[in-house]
């Protein structure tokens, strides 16, 4: 009897071997520049392999996790273009299986970074469900080494530990700011992050002290691999320093109970799929 066609081995994504641990292909030091504008159109065609929102899967392996990376977002449009010019390629080659979120505050009031990052973490697993790992990165940021694997481990990961405006060092031992990540258990063990710091600063330090308190431990890469560049800006409006984050800080141990991914309010205004990208527009509210 002929063989039936369904028992021949085809090339699909369940017969894909997985990707190995460490990806072949990396190239390591990357040369990265913020002075040749960069129009989106170029990186639209230079990336034909990512799908509509983002999504991007390695055509050779299966990867061991699904990436979902946040980015909190307003007025940064020349940022993003680079950030997608410079990232979809290193992920790619990091044989990462993942989608893009642009989390849009809508509005002109305060910016509350960490409360845009709950909301991506929600509406990224509404997409998909089968996200297992997030992460979450400043616009402005360009890895410069792309052996830093965009990836989740056994501990909450901090990438950007080398960053151009601090000398290429972290600025404090407790610093978790620019690009972090954190795999769905790990952010639902600490209640996601706080919803209630309106301006600039403090939210990262907060979700440092979650960490510690839940007894879990930062890994961060080699040094000379975890370094990033900055786009350089001035202050955004409406993101001033937020003199309430000293005081805040040191209550995390009270308000990360009640304040986090289990109390997050928002209301999104529109989805919408690029072909780079995923854009949330959001309503988050405003201080009280
Ligand atoms: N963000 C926006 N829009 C805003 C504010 C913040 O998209 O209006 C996002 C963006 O992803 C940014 C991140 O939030 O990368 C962090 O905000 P930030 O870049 O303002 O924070 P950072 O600490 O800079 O990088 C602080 C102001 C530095 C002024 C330096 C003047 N030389």
């Amino acid at each position: 009897l002929p063989e039936a066609p369904s028992a021949r081995p085809g090339p699909t994504a369940s017969v894909l071997p997985p990707c190995p641990d460490s990806p072949p292909g990396l190239v390591g030091r990357l040369l990265i520049e913020f002075t040749t504008p960069m129009p989106l159109e170029r990186v639209q065609r230079e990336n034909p392999g990512v799908l509509l929102g983002g999504r991007y899967a390695p055509p050779d392996c299966t990867p061991a996790q699904t990436v979902a990376v946040i980015i909190p977002f307003r007025h940064r449009e020349h940022h993003l273009r680079y950030w997608l010019h410079y990232l979809h390629p290193i992920l790619r080659r990091q044989r990462l299986r993942y989608g893009v979120y642009v989390i849009n505050q809508h509005g002109e009031d305060t910016f509350n970074r960490a409360k845009l990052l709950n909301v991506g973490f929600l509406e990224a697993l509404k997409e998909d469900a089968t996200y297992d790992c997030f992460i979450f990165s400043d616009v402005d940021l360009v890895p410069m080494d792309d052996r830093n694997l965009y990836r989740c481990g056994d501990q909450p990961r901090h990438f950007a530990i080398a960053m151009d405006k601090f000398g290429f060092r972290l600025p404090y031992a407790g610093y978790f700011g620019g690009v972090s990540g954190l795999s769905k258990a790990q952010f639902l063990r600490i209640n996601g992050f706080p919803n209630e710091y309106w301006g600039w600063g403090g939210e990262d330090d907060d979700i440092f002290n979650r960490i510690s308190l839940t007894g879990m431990k930062i890994s961060r890469p080699d040094i000379r691999i975890g370094r990033y560049r900055m786009i350089k800006h001035d202050r955004d409006k409406h993101n001033e320093p937020n003199p309430q984050r000293f005081t805040k800080i040191q209550n995390t141990k009270l308000t990360m109970k009640r304040d986090g991914i289990g109390s997050v309010r928002y209301q999104v205004l529109e989805v919408s799929r690029q072909p780079l990208f995923t854009n949330i527009t959001v309503d988050i509210g405003r201080p009280p």
